[in-house]
């Protein structure tokens, strides 16, 4: 089977490396010219494990190839971003309807295309259907479209591309057969056939669950900020009941699914969907939250901030609260930025960073920062502070003062 993949970032390239992996002939298209020069040689832009691998042995064995233009394949598999537009908080389909346009002059009668990007309910139906047919196609017949939302998360994509089960949102029966037995090339997980538009609300409404989850607890450890209560132990206790799973406090959340698939729904039902849209303002309401208590601990001097990726052990910075946090902090305080994981010029080493703060500010949790260097912060800073918005500081030496989500009610 011959794939031709359009979009070759986050989850683009690791379904072409297992599609290739699976003896698939793999085209991989981007508009980036340096990134398709780079893959061409083996070199890849994300931070993923078991990635780098399976594309060398792919390249070598001619079944990868990238492209900054698409080719005649027996299915078209479309991965591009979908923000939202800030106006309405609708879903951006620009980057979609173009790559759909893109492939049209390549596309032959029996063909597959699936949308993989994270969508609106109804875009298949309404928007994305309509480009093929204009073009002659009759879909279901001789074209087949479907919505096959990925739903993995970074830094185990490959395990959870394989094994998770897929949703196979056909825009005909027939439409979803032909997807599934595209998937079946490398998934091993349950492929979950259905019509388009319930594929599009199931991903939005996974990505909505955990919003609305977080944005509990987030509330929690502001109450809990109020009226002097340890909001960690709180959900530790809680979760102790076999029905509950609190979810974890924290800066904000980042990443390019929570952060915005809830708002595709809240456009398409603004009255309606109350909830939804009160969980993301609460989320995004985060980053002044920590400004606040960390003006509370110090009001002048250094921060340093350890971490600036949305999730630990990852490069990904995408919609990560951090930045928010280290612009409004940055109008105050002198701000020195560290973390490993992100190659950027402006940032810092951890010893550049602590030396003379007043504040440390953990607003990532790389494994890097659950043990620091407890020595080398006592002898930079004069009066040590750690201020951790992930709760992965677990203890500190007793010169050093830790201020967690559990106990913000001491700064009141
Ligand atoms: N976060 C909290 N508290 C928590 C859990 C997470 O504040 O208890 C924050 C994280 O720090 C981060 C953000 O939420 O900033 C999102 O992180 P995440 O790990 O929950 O999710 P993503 O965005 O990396 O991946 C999600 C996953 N969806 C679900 O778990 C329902 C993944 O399966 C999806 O494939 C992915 O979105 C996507 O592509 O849609």
């Amino acid at each position: 089977m011959k794939i031709c993949i359009i979009g070759q970032g986050y989850i683009g390239l690791p379904t072409a490396a297992l599609f290739s992996r699976s003896h698939c002939e793999v085209v991989g298209v981007d508009i980036s010219e340096e990134m398709i020069n780079n893959l061409n040689k083996g070199i890849i832009h994300i931070e993923e494990p078991g990635i780098a691998n399976i594309i060398k042995n792919a390249i070598e064995n001619k079944t990868y190839t990238a492209s900054l233009t698409p080719q005649k394949a027996d299915a078209f598999i479309i991965t591009v971003p979908t923000p939202y537009i800030a106006e309405n908080y609708s879903c951006d389909l620009s980057y979609v309807i173009t790559a759909c346009e893109g492939i049209l002059p390549y596309l032959e009668k029996g063909n597959t295309v699936i949308i993989e990007s994270t969508i609106a309910p109804m875009s298949t139906d309404e928007t994305i259907k309509p480009i093929f047919e204009k073009a002659g196609f009759k879909i279901g017949e001789d074209l087949y479209l479907a919505h096959c939302p990925e739903r993995v998360l970074p830094g185990r994509i490959i395990e959870e591309l394989i094994h998770n089960d897929r949703i196979i949102g056909g825009v005909t029966p027939e439409c979803a057969k032909k997807a599934s037995e595209v998937y079946g090339q490398f998934v091993e997980g349950e492929l979950m056939l259905t019509e388009a538009k319930t594929a599009e609300l199931s991903k939005c409404m996974e990505n909505t669950f955990r919003d609305v989850n977080i944005a509990l607890a987030n509330e929690l450890a502001k109450i809990c900020a109020e009226i002097g209560v340890n909001a960690l132990d709180v959900i530790e206790m809680a979760n102790k009941h076999p029905r509950v799973n609190l979810h974890s406090p924290g800066p904000g959340v980042g990443g390019h699914c929570l952060a915005i698939d809830p708002y595709f729904i809240y456009a398409k039902a603004p009255e309606t969907a109350k909830i939804i849209k009160l969980a993301r303002d609460t989320n995004k309401s985060m980053p002044d939250f920590v400004c606040n208590n960390a003006e509370k601990i110090i009001s002048e001097g250094k921060i340093a901030v350890l971490g600036v990726s949305y999730k630990g052990n990852t490069g990904d910075d995408r919609e990560s609260p951090a930045y928010e946090i280290i612009a409004k902090l940055s109008q105050n305080y002198e701000i020195a930025i560290h973390d490993p994981h992100i190659d950027n010029p402006n940032f810092v080493s951890f010893d550049d960073a602590v030396k003379d703060a007043n504040l440390i500010l953990v607003l990532c949790d790389h494994d890097e920062f659950k043990h620091l260097d407890y020595e080398s912060i006592k002898n930079s800073m004069e009066n040590p502070i750690i201020f951790d918005t992930k709760n992965i500081i677990k203890e500190v030496p007793e010169e050093i003062k830790l201020f967690n989500f559990g106990n913000l009610y001491e700064l009141n």
